[in-house]
């Protein structure tokens, strides 16, 4: 305090150069390990990247070409426009998430080499732009399926939520619900013959698809320096007499096994794992930590028999422990990117179901505050 209000001008000189260094040591005392990233859905995305940036610790944008079709290749001018946005806000574009399979290669049809052959070279134009992880999934027909977008909170929130009654009662062909997950792209028609198509594939079959698919991939991926990152199912288990598989503990052990490199890994979300009280994500995110290059991390709560809800990112909104989902992350040696994921709707937001800014903000901030918790008593 005395010396601050001094006058002299070189003391006060020295004190901002003693200040400027103590912050530094500060900065680096405090920082974690992993990465913190933000799914950003392009120009169109009321969520700017200049509030995305504002969030603390922030350091890089999750996103994708949007506007070419499945399969296709993304031009290098896209991807380099992609790269040069998020760099002018100052953050990185380090990870893709995703770049979509096409249906021939989960069908495992003639067509498939073709697509598999685009989807290498989106891998190289992917990697020649700086891109480290690439997450993907390999669900057949549906992504991710919720059957209600805004369930009404007691705080005034709302949130996606899944009750399995309300699923099992819909036919997706007669159906007039349309729901996130749901390729809005296919017409009844497109959509009756392509689950006609998948009613010779069973799991089996899938798993076969699958590993052929990562034949394929993999060594270019390695080649390029980039980590595929296979998103589990969500929820995880099958639907509409679809297979599903990337589901458990017992099958993401074989789907590490079917092409067993570094660079075939996962992204571990564990609000799509977590929807079964059956998996136990604290121990999974032991065991496959140093092959997890991707973390969504979410809460949700269990309502009922394969029912859930989402909530807010903290351990006490709902089923699942947080805090030793983070432990077993760090403690396994991860140093990977890290999303917070669907946020629920708060203080009278309205946007993209699941992903507008406020909640998902929060969440960032409570996992940047868990990871800085961890790794610094983990370190002693
Ligand atoms: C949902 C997302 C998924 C994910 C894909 C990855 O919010 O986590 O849609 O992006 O399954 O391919």
């Amino acid at each position: 305090m005395q010396l601050i209000c001094t006058s002299d001008f070189d003391i006060i000189n020295k004190i901002g150069i003693v200040v400027f260094t103590i912050s530094i040591k500060l900065g680096k005392d405090t920082a974690f390990n992993m990465k913190l990233t933000f799914r950003w859905y392009g120009e169109n995305d009321p969520v700017t990247l200049e509030k995305i940036r504002q969030i603390p610790t922030m350091d890089g944008i999750v996103t994708a070409v949007y506007d070419v079709p499945v399969g296709e290749v993304w031009s290098k001018e896209s991807i380099q426009a992609l790269k040069s946005k998020i760099n002018a806000a100052g953050m990185a574009f380090e990870v893709v998430e995703s770049v979509p399979v096409h249906e021939d290669i989960k069908l495992g049809n003639p067509n498939a080499a073709k697509w598999m052959a685009s989807y290498c070279e989106n891998i190289r134009r992917l990697g020649e732009a700086g891109v480290k992880v690439i997450c993907y999934n390999f669900m057949p027909v549906f992504d991710w399926l919720r059957s209600e977008l805004r369930r009404a909170h007691k705080d005034g929130s709302n949130s996606l939520a899944y009750d399995n009654s309300a699923v099992l009662s819909m036919n997706p062909l007669t159906s007039e619900l349309s729901l996130p997950g749901w390729d809005e792209s296919y017409t009844k028609e497109e959509l009756k013959d392509l689950l006609n198509r998948y009613k010779g594939i069973d799991e089996e079959q899938l798993w076969r698809n699958l590993q052929a698919f990562l034949q394929a991939i993999i060594p270019v991926a390695k080649e390029c320096n980039i980590k595929m990152a296979i998103h589990p199912d969500d929820p995880p288990w099958g639907l509409f007499g679809l297979p599903r598989i990337i589901t458990d503990e017992v099958n993401i052990e074989r789907f590490l096994k079917l092409v067993d490199s570094p660079a075939n890994g996962l992204s571990f979300c564990t609000g799509s794992l977590g929807a079964s009280d059956k998996n136990d994500l604290p121990k999974m995110a032991r065991r496959f930590g140093n092959r997890i290059y991707f973390a969504h991390l979410r809460n949700i709560r269990w309502t009922g028999e394969r029912s859930f809800e989402e909530v807010g990112h903290p351990t006490s909104c709902g089923s699942l422990d947080m805090y030793e989902i983070v432990k077993g992350l760090v403690e396994s040696g991860f140093d990977g990117y890290v999303r917070p994921d669907h946020g629920r709707m708060i203080w009278g937001e309205t946007g993209r179901f699941g992903y507008g800014l406020y909640d998902r903000a929060l969440g960032a901030t409570y996992l940047a505050g868990l990871f800085e918790a961890v790794e610094r008593s983990s370190a002693k």
